[in-house]
């Protein structure tokens, strides 16, 4: 089959963000944008000659396409084989558990996560590296600089599409394109770390219901396989399994407010006993008891305190990591096993160093991801199946296992308040002018106590000594209360300003109280120290978690 070299014009905005490069799908659309950038890609690795290259996506729309573009310029580039999941499908794990396991040169994950899909809505394309994890920044400004200045592509050129239905392998050129079942390798991936019988017997109790809501996103077919074929729970525990272009119209990020669809009937009597849903791509996860929220920050110490209830973990913890927002709350559960917490910039990319160092064993961010050293990205089901086990061994409800974390290291009380869409301006001067205050913020009071710090975090790699700075203004109390401030590195329209706030509460009648109104002195002060409603225009934030 012919190569073609393909001429085209460089566009100066394909800078990766916190995760991937994110656009609206109408960008991607623009003449040879996706074909530029991931030609970009291609171009800092010159390894690609003879490798194997992993590719899948969230099956969101302009995923099918994009897919066989790739294909054929994988082709056209040197690559020996990629491997695919059954029509385009793989949820973000799963693609980092294909790479290590598989022992690829990277993966191709085709996903803006939680972010609407359609045409109108958004698309994205991440690359992983060689251990599974997204590609780390250097790696990512490379890919930016190389695609300012492409100007053709490689291709080969197009015969009939490539038929994704069928697993099996297929010639494209000199490559090898073979097609995986999506989901087989992720579930005995998990086999290995969880106990499946004790899983099953949980799962097929009468007196134990669950609902697991996959949002018409990726992670449907994988919990119609895990749960309910591999685990015997009753069908129908399962409900909007079936992966759709548009989600359904749903804005797969499973929080309070977009998840309604499994907190509403989780909030109804009769509800349920366990309640959990994913994000777009698979790597997030909340869960609900009956009648119970779980934030997302105690989902991670929680799965770190029971730790020893799974197999896999038992007497084999290394140390645990948070990003920056994250409340501290797996910090007091790690001071009790006594091992060591990292604080990293948001993102998964952060993470991976760690693991690979043999430093951490698990990870989480405050935005409803954790995961751990057996991969490289956060992983919603495995988070599920976490929970699960947890249920199973102690034979207690969601709402318990959390009051046990509270009674014993304090509630981490934990908000963000996100204000999106503002004019990047806007949201940008707002950030810098905070920034040039931080100076006269120690010694203020607030509440009963006082401020001890405010600076702009930069974090130090401790493995090769990088320092990548500029990740966000954190101010900190001395009682240990936090206020973050942030500009998101995901969104595809104007700029998201998020403000995090944290602040424990010990004792009897302190674990109950009403969340805003136990953190409304931080978030008043908060508003009035960055004036937001007068900058913004805005009188309250569009998203609070
Ligand atoms: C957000 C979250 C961050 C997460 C990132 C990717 O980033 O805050 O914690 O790692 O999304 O998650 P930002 O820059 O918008 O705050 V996912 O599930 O969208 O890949
Ligand atoms: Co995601």
């Amino acid at each position: 089959m012919k190569i073609q070299r393909i001429e085209a014009t460089p566009y100066p905005d394909q800078r990766p963000g916190t995760s991937g490069l994110r656009k609206k799908v109408t960008v991607f659309q623009k003449p040879a944008y996706l074909e530029l950038f991931i030609q970009a890609i291609f171009e800092v690795l010159p390894e690609r000659h003879g490798a194997t290259l992993v590719l899948g996506g969230d099956g969101r729309y302009y995923n099918d396409h994009a897919i066989q573009i790739i294909l054929r310029m994988a082709a056209a580039n040197g690559f020996a084989r990629v491997v695919v999941g059954r029509r385009g499908i793989l949820c973000t794990p799963a693609v980092s558990h294909l790479i290590r396991h598989r022992k690829t040169l990277g993966g191709i994950i085709l996903t803006a996560s939680h972010n609407p899909a359609g045409p109108d809505h958004d698309f994205g394309v991440k690359y992983n590296a060689a251990n599974g994890g997204p590609a780390p920044e250097p790696l990512t400004e490379r890919i930016w600089e190389v695609s300012k200045t492409l100007h053709s592509y490689q291709i080969i050129e197009a015969t009939q599409a490539i038929d994704l239905q069928t697993p099996g392998s297929t010639g494209l050129g000199d490559m090898i394109v073979e097609i995986i079942d999506s989901t087989a390798d992720y579930i005995r991936l998990m086999e290995g770390i969880f106990d499946f019988d004790a899983l099953s017997r949980l799962l097929q109790s009468p007196s134990f219901r669950m609902r697991y809501d996959a949002l018409n996103a990726v992670t449907g077919p994988y919990a119609q396989d895990l749960f309910e074929k591999r685990l015997g729970a009753p069908q129908g525990s399962v409900v909007q399994g079936t992966p759709l272009p548009d989600f359904g119209g749903l804005h797969p990020d499973p929080n309070l407010i977009y998840g309604k669809s499994l907190v509403d009937p989780m909030f109804r009597p009769g509800a349920p006993d366990f309640g959990a849903a994913s994000d777009g791509d698979g790597d997030r996860h909340m869960i609900l008891g009956r009648q119970f929220f779980v934030s997302p920050c105690d989902s991670l110490a929680v799965i770190l305190a029971h730790a020893h209830r799974i197999p896999h973990y038992r007497g084999n913890v290394r140390g645990t990591a948070r990003s920056l927002p994250t409340s501290q709350a797996v910090d007091a559960v790690a001071e009790t096993l006594g091992i060591a917490v990292y604080e990293t910039p948001t993102g998964w990319k952060y993470f991976g160093d760690l693991m690979d160092a043999g430093r951490v064993t698990f990870c989480g961010e405050e935005s409803f991801g954790a995961g751990s050293s057996h991969i490289r990205e956060k992983d919603g089901l495995w988070a599920v199946l976490f929970w699960l086990s947890i249920l199973a061994d102690t034979g207690k409800g969601v709402r318990d296992i959390v009051y046990d974390l509270w009674q014993r290291h304090g509630r981490h009380y934990f908000s963000r308040h996100d204000f999106e869409n503002l004019p990047t301006d806007n949201a940008e001067t707002l950030y810098d002018d905070l920034q040039k205050g931080l100076d006269k913020l120690p010694g203020h009071s607030i509440m009963d106590t006082t401020i001890l710090s405010a600076d702009a975090f930069a974090y130090r790699n401790p493995i090769d000594g990088s320092v990548t700075d500029h990740q966000g203004i954190r101010i900190v109390l001395a009682d240990t209360s936090r206020i973050v401030v942030r500009l998101s590195g995901t969104g595809t329209g104007g700029a998201t300003l998020r403000l995090y706030f944290e602040r424990v509460m010990r004792g009897p009648g302190r674990l109950e109280l009403d969340l805003q109104t136990t953190l409304s002195p931080l978030i008043q002060f908060a508003y009035a120290l960055t004036d937001i409603r007068r900058r913004t225009g805005r009188t309250a934030p569009d998203v609070i978690t």
